[in-house]
């Protein structure tokens, strides 16, 4: 398997708690380097887009606003597998059913507020860091 590269968000639940150290230890533990990192405030242009692929569903409105609500920590994360081995790291998008020692079974509060985002492909990471992340600002 290639060297990859992933999208990693962590979220407003996550900054407000100041619990980022902690993920990133997690993710860092893993064998993921984070090779580009910025902590921002979303605007919604940005939320609605970035999450456009949800905007059918009943929780797009409330995730939007979720997403906008305090600081995120957009970030690259670059290794070895790195688009399946970031999501298994997260664990499942409901923490309560997270498997244990997963970011979201450790440190996500509920479904909605799970502490970490990560692609799900690598098209789709492709697409996502270049969402927010122009090539130079990627330091391997
Ligand atoms: P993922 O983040 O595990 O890939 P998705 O299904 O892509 O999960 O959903 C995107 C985000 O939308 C989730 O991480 C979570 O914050 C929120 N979300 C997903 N399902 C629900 C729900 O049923 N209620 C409220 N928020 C949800
Ligand atoms: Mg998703």
């Amino acid at each position: 398997m290639a060297i990859q590269r992933t999208l990693s968000i962590i979220k407003p639940d996550a900054t407000k708690r100041d619990v980022t150290g902690k993920i990133n230890q997690m993710l860092e533990t893993s064998g993921l380097r984070i090779v580009a990192q910025k902590r921002i405030k979303l605007s919604q242009d940005q939320a609605e887009g970035f999450y456009s692929v949800h905007k059918e569903r009943p929780f797009y409105n409330d995730l939007v606003n979720f997403m906008m609500s305090g600081p995120v920590i957009v970030q690259v994360l670059e290794g070895e597998n790195a688009v399946k081995l970031n999501r298994d790291v997260m664990g499942a998008t409901n923490p309560e059913e997270a498997d244990k020692g997963t970011i979201r079974a450790e440190v996500g509060l509920s479904i909605e507020a799970n502490s970490v985002h990560g692609s799900d492909s690598e098209e789709n990471a492709i697409n996502e860091i270049s969402f927010f992340f122009e090539d130079e600002e990627i330091c391997p």
